[in-house]
């Protein structure tokens, strides 16, 4: 890396307007009235209303929490390993982290995006995407469990997604580095970007019925970086816009070569066409690699297959596939208003928010109203396309959902707030200080067809002096808002975990009643269970060695295990035959060097042990299950090879 001294200037004034602490709110110190802890208050015993998905960011994880106490209610290990309930490490769960690079244990989660109906939640899903190693995650909302896991080739910096169409006919996923596509030689010089490089959309299809999830097709696009995108809905529906950086195609993204453009684009994609053409054999079939893992709720045991092809349709060679549209300045958000007429595109190193009209675009298509192409791909006027422009918000807007009443909210990562804006005449209303640096926020519905106008969250990067100081690392956090009122009012604030970007919230009815509550011991298909203390045994195959285990309050069952050897694979095959709700038993034996095992009633899940020493080896129950919690123990002995 050369770096000369206008390049240096150039990114110290860069680092300067994006610096955490550049605009603390004024009224940081501002205390909420009494009425805003009546709001938020949900006494001891009753619900929440809302349940609220958040994205985990470097933890992998999703968390869920309660609206509007802020109660955390669950994590859902989704891309990483998780000790506390062996996710990863079970035999069972293993396959979920597998990939092309074989078994990652850890990813950073940024999106959430829950399945739709109509353009309504419907409950279903939730997707979730992986940025580092690109892959996007599907978790059933009947049980909690990340169900599936589909890798994306042709992708680096899977940010651009999980975003779906209006009825989930598709996840959408968005590479943000542009690199060599899989089939080509990736070993090239860096600095030959423009010609070797490209950008990749993924299409995933999701099944109707079992949720089942695989890549329909790929658009190979021009190699600029795709940042966030939604789908069109109502007007634009059939239609997906993507914000795109990077327009100069660097390969250096040191600002000076990567922002020096007044305008990068928002990306209009006419799916429903590219859907056609896939249809009538137009796509190419590519050699890819990419590991397709689902976890099966009767056998209770994942599967990992590697799939080898995909389809991939050149965006140049179909005219009328896909347009740019000037948007200034490094566009970060890109969000689509209820009615699906507006796409709001927040760059975020612009002073303004340009609002696209859907309608006009269809227009300036039509009458071509281009300047130019770009790679080969119309760019639309920017006046053409342009609806409006929100004048003087703030600083650095990033991302914007929309209330029930035609209001619109947008971030402003620079300044520290929230701005409401209306719609109809672009018009800023009001502006409330968050304390610090807001990346998104989420209005329950607030990205799709029928948003809900009672809350808002914001969440934010920094806390410092928010909450009791806990050395150098503090926990980020969420904002509630009352947006009910034509002021936001400010009810709580609460951290999170990991660092929360997108989050999600449906009304807990959507979803509470159809919860499961324990697995049918009777609809048990994984090979090893044990039906009843009565089949519990231990079985020698060669080195292997099975333990057919039951659990229930309060003893496991066999408790004494001899006749295992140094240089054997131990399989404690653990069945959790309790048929009630919220008695899980966990397992965990002295020096795993994996995790425990936390298996649900009727549940079964396996721990391999590797035992390299002779010796005496306690097991126990790691969750106080009943009063003889402590009961629940037993010993395996290890004899020399
Ligand atoms: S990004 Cu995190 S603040 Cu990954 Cu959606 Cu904008
Ligand atoms: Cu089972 Cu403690």
């Amino acid at each position: 890396m050369i770096l000369n001294k206008n390049k240096v200037l150039g990114l110290a004034a860069l680092a300067l307007l994006f610096s955490m602490n550049a605009c603390k709110p004024k009224n940081a110190g501002s205390v909420v009235s009494g009425d805003a802890a009546a709001q938020t208050y949900v006494a001891p015993g009753k619900y929440d209303e809302y349940y609220n998905f958040v994205s985990g960011g470097f933890n992998g994880q999703v968390s869920v929490y309660g609206l509007p106490s802020g109660r955390l209610l669950k994590l859902i290990p989704v891309f990483s390993v998780f000790p506390e309930n062996g996710y990863g490490y079970s035999e069972e769960t293993k396959p979920m982290l597998n990939t092309s690079h074989g078994m990652i244990p850890w990813d950073d989660q940024h999106h959430l995006d829950l399945s739709q109906t109509n353009g309504e939640i419907d409950g279903r899903w939730l997707f979730a995407n992986a940025n580092n190693t690109p892959r996007v995650a599907r978790i059933d909302l009947k049980t909690f469990h990340t169900n599936e896991i589909i890798e994306l080739p042709n992708s680096a910096g899977n940010h651009s997604s999980p975003f779906i169409t209006e009825n989930t006919e598709y996840v959408i996923a968005g590479t943000r580095f542009s690199v060599p596509p899989d089939d080509k030689n990736g070993d090239v010089p860096i600095n030959s970007y423009k010609k070797n490089f490209k950008g990749t959309i993924s299409f995933i299809s999701v099944d109707k019925t079992s949720g089942n999830m695989d890549i329909a097709f790929q658009l190979q696009c021009p190699a600029v970086n795709f940042d966030l995108s939604h789908s069109g809905k109502g007007v634009s529906s059939g239609w997906f816009f993507f914000s795109c950086y990077n327009t100069e195609q660097a390969n250096t993204l040191l600002e000076v070569n990567a922002s020096k453009r007044d305008k990068d684009f928002i990306m209009a994609v006419n799916w429903k066409k590219a859907a056609e053409l896939i249809k009538a054999g137009k796509g190419r079939k590519q050699a890819v690699k990419y590991a397709s893992n689902r976890y099966n709720e009767k056998t209770q045991t994942a599967t990992s297959t590697i799939k080898t092809q995909v389809t991939v349709l050149d965006v140049k060679d179909f005219p009328g596939l896909v347009y740019f549209i000037p948007c200034p300045k490094s566009p970060h958000g890109c969000d689509v208003d209820p009615s699906g007429e507006y796409i709001v595109g927040s760059g975020k190193l612009a002073a303004l928010v340009p609002v696209f009209s859907f309608s006009k675009i269809q227009k300036a298509i039509a009458s071509k109203a281009f300047a130019g192409t770009y790679d080969g791909i119309p760019v639309i006027k920017y006046e053409a396309a342009l609806y409006g422009e929100v004048k003087k918000p703030g600083l650095g807007p990033l991302h914007t959902e929309f209330d029930d009443k035609g209001n619109a909210y947008t971030t402003m990562f620079v300044s520290s707030e929230i701005v409401k804006w209306s719609l109809k005449d672009l018009k800023v209303l009001d502006r409330h200080p968050v304390y610090y640096s807001p990346g998104h926020l989420m209005i329950p519905g607030g990205d799709t067809r029928k948003p809900t106008g009672k809350y808002l969250v914001a969440y934010n990067k920094i806390t410092k002096d928010r909450f009791l100081p806990t050395g150098p690392e503090l926990a980020q956090s969420a904002q509630l808002f009352d947006i009910s009122g034509d002021k936001m009012k400010l009810l709580l604030d609460y951290p999170t975990i990991g660092e929360p970007h997108y989050g999600q919230a449906v009304k807990a009815s959507v979803i509470r009643d159809q919860s499961v509550k324990f697995f049918k011991i009777e609809d048990n298909k994984n090979p090893y269970v044990s039906m009843g203390e009565g089949a519990t045994k231990v079985v020698r195959e060669g080195k292997k060695v099975h333990v057919y285990m039951t659990a229930i309050r309060s003893h496991l069952t066999p408790d004494n295990i001899e006749g295992i050897k140094v240089g054997d694979e131990v399989y404690f095959h653990v069945t959790n035959i309790e048929q009630d709700w919220d008695v899980p038993h966990g397992f965990a034996i002295k020096g795993a060097k994996t995790a425990e095992l936390l298996i649900l009633p009727g549940e079964t899940a396996t721990l391999k042990w590797l035992p390299e020493q002779a010796g005496m080896y306690p097991f126990y129950c790691t969750d106080f299950c009943s009063a003889l919690h402590q009961e629940m123990s037993g010993y395996a002995r290890v004899s020399p090879a």
